[in-house]
């Protein structure tokens, strides 16, 4: 067996363990972060439960952290309260970004993990299954209830050989983005295996995995080793290691070989993460800004490499750089190794520990810039400047591309690493001083939970009718991205627990007209290409649209999360039968549909194909709902809160 199929195996509780069939599985641990976790605590506190169901379940607050006004701090003290009332743990702001923290305090080799978070498969480097979800799936399990998803394949990632100087565990991931493209891992798990596993550390691994959702995965995972064990134990959590890992005869149904001493530095460029090129191909590009941190670059190890590549120099008089450390444990270790010491003199500005730059909340590069960044996602204006172009590379071409003032090759520069075992199991000792536990349950039901007068009941969708006739709002291309859908960055996400609000803003970026147009209209239709909803778990990307009427959603293929998110709020996610008919609408069009409630009540696996009229255009095409038989039942309830209550 895979170790994929190994932990599914140990959690399944519905379906078959076969490649496309809907399975349900026991979620053992959830994690929220500020910007999801608001929607999905009051989601779960519609549940009428006294307590979170799972072993463990995580508030982080990461994301949101500006608090230019009263709204992030009363979502914060939301996320606080409702967390001592139902028995969670609360991760205060500036412990660090949610990924990390749950990496180095929590994570459990051969345990399962849920979160409201598209880069949850980071914990996939200590051996964890670890799945991104909407907020709502997220409250659904912490009540106890399985995460369903569609079984995936289980693609063998073979390493070989080992890391040149200078080459990072960035440089792999970019390698395989540059081979599969940003939807080559719909629907899959990458399973990483081989002798060029061993020479990579924790941190490295879930640098790989973190960005496995810029494949489109629905999760990455490495086994649990040797070097899992090390990472536990300066941490002093050895209690929690066990060997895990995939059989000898274990059968992938792809593989996929990559020999570690063939790679080179490599950087993603605008506006995608698998526009990849060789960084000596782009040499002498002149650079504005640096960014080192996110949840993909910010252990310790990260940063140490960095470090290494300042000492003795200076940030270069056109460039502006800054660090976000990714966990205050990680800030600390750097504190007492003088990396951050080195940091400070080289020139950086020092960011706390946050998302921060990587989704807009301050540090926007300038007009036109180009930014280079430790992060995972380039799509254009995600940083705060419609016009700036961002390249995703590793520290270590960070770094010295920040003292040069041009992106730079770091090949053979990076001096030798240093252990750091002795600061880690230092600062480890002060890991849990901000974070609260969970009450016990006679003190926490005497919990009040407060709420500011920014935090809006989540609206629920109308049940469905039998047919429609609606225009099209919007016509978009391939790979559009949630951040394309529903923005994020410092103007928005103060208003992800205002659906009124933020609705403002569906499509702002891409289409300044959408707002108007579908108030309007009140009701309508988006229709778009391939992987349709790539990228955040953002479920404001379909909460949003629904609450501005948008009934379904047309596509030639739907991102995993998205699908998820639109059946949840009960918008019909359609694809087309022929990919060829996107051709023939345009916006504006009337299109029209009857016999849908026949499509919804069918119990068959495949039920009947949904005939469609362009009333604009007189010609007729076929769409299939893309959602199985409890998923129609969801729909045709009208979403996953009204198919809730009605059980
Ligand atoms: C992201 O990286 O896009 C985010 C912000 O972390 C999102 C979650 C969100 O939109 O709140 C994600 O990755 O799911
Ligand atoms: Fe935060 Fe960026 Fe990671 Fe998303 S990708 S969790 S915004 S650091």
């Amino acid at each position: 067996m895979t170790l994929t199929e190994k932990i599914i195996g140990s959690h399944i509780v519905e379906g078959r363990m076969e490649p496309g069939n809907t399975i349900a599985v026991k979620i053992d641990q959830t994690l929220t972060q500020d910007a999801t976790g608001t929607m999905a605590y009051l989601q779960f506190e519609t549940m009428g439960l006294d307590r979170v169901k799972t072993e463990l379940s995580v508030s982080y607050v990461d994301h949101n952290t500006l608090q230019e006004d009263y709204r992030n701090s009363d979502d914060h003290r939301y996320l606080q309260t409702v967390a001592a009332r139902y028995g969670v743990w609360f991760s205060r702001p500036g412990n660090g970004i949610c990924h990390q923290v749950h990496l180095e305090r929590f994570g459990e080799p051969g345990k399962t993990l849920l979160g409201s978070d598209s880069h949850t498969p980071t914990a996939g480097g200590l051996g964890m299954l670890a799945i991104g979800a909407g907020g709502l799936d997220v409250a659904l399990a912490m009540g106890g209830k399985a995460f369903r998803f569609s079984m995936p394949r289980v693609t063998g990632v073979r390493l070989s050989g080992a890391l040149k100087n200078g080459v990072a565990a960035k440089d792999i991931i970019l390698e395989l983005l540059r081979r599969e493209s940003v939807k080559g891992g719909l629907a899959q798990v990458y399973e990483y295996f081989g002798e060029g596993v061993a020479g990579l550390s924790v941190p490295e691994r879930a640098t790989i995995t973190n960005m496995g959702a810029e494949l489109g995965a629905t999760s990455s995972l490495f086994p649990s080793d040797e070097r899992t064990k090390e990472f536990l134990e300066k941490r002093g959590r050895a209690g929690v290691w066990r060997s895990l890992s995939a059989d000898d005869d274990a059968v992938f149904s792809r593989l996929i070989d990559i020999d570690l001493s063939s790679l080179r530095p490599a950087a993603a460029c605008p506006h995608s993460p698998d526009n990849v090129k060789a960084v000596a191909d782009l040499a002498g590009l002149k650079v504005d800004q640096v960014a080192i941190g996110s949840c993909t670059n910010s252990s310790i190890e990260d940063l140490e490499a960095a470090a290494e590549m300042l000492k003795g120099r200076f940030v270069h008089p056109d460039v502006s750089a800054a660090l976000a450390c990714g966990s205050r444990t990680a800030l600390l270790a750097a504190g007492k190794a003088g990396i951050l010491d080195e940091f400070i003199r080289a020139g950086f500005r020092i960011l706390e520990c946050a998302c921060g730059p990587c989704i807009g909340m301050g540090f926007a590069p300038k007009s036109k810039a180009v930014s280079v960044r430790t992060f995972n996602r380039n799509f254009k204006g995600r940083s705060g400047s419609a016009e700036a172009g961002v390249y995703l590379v590793s520290a270590q071409t960070a770094a010295a591309s920040a003292v040069s003032g041009l992106l730079s090759d770091p090949s053979g520069l990076c001096p030798k690493r240093r252990d750091m075992g002795v600061f880690v199991r230092e600062a480890a000792k002060f890991a849990d001083d901000m974070l609260i536990p969970p009450l016990p349950p006679e003190k926490a039901l005497l919990c009040e939970i407060e709420r500011g007068p920014n935090i809006k009941p989540c609206p629920v969708p109308q049940p469905p009718a039998d047919s429609f006739s609606l225009p099209v709002l919007i016509k978009v291309g391939d790979n559009i991205t949630t951040d394309d859908i529903m923005p994020a960055g410092a103007k928005v996400l103060p208003f992800r627990s205002n659906i009124p609000e933020i609705s403002k803003f569906v499509f702002s970026a891409i289409d300044s007209g959408f707002w108007k147009r579908a108030t309007e209209a009140g009701a309508g239709i988006i229709v778009g290409g391939l992987n349709y909803g790539q990228g955040s778990s953002r479920e404001h990307a379909a909460l949003a649209p629904m609450f501005l009427g948008v009934k379904a959603v047309i596509v030639k293929s739907f991102a995993r999360i998205h699908r998820a998110n639109l059946i949840n709020y009960g918008i019909l996610p359609f694809v087309f039968v022929e990919a060829d008919d996107w051709n023939g609408i345009d916006r504006g069009n009337t299109l029209e549909a009857s016999g849908l409630f026949a499509v919804l009540d069918d119990k068959s696996s495949a039920p009947p194909l949904v005939k469609v009229f362009n009333k604009t255009k007189g010609a007729y095409f076929s769409l299939r709902l893309d959602a199985d038989a409890e998923d129609r039942a969801v729909l045709r309830a009208g979403g996953s809160i009204l198919a809730a209550a009605a059980r």
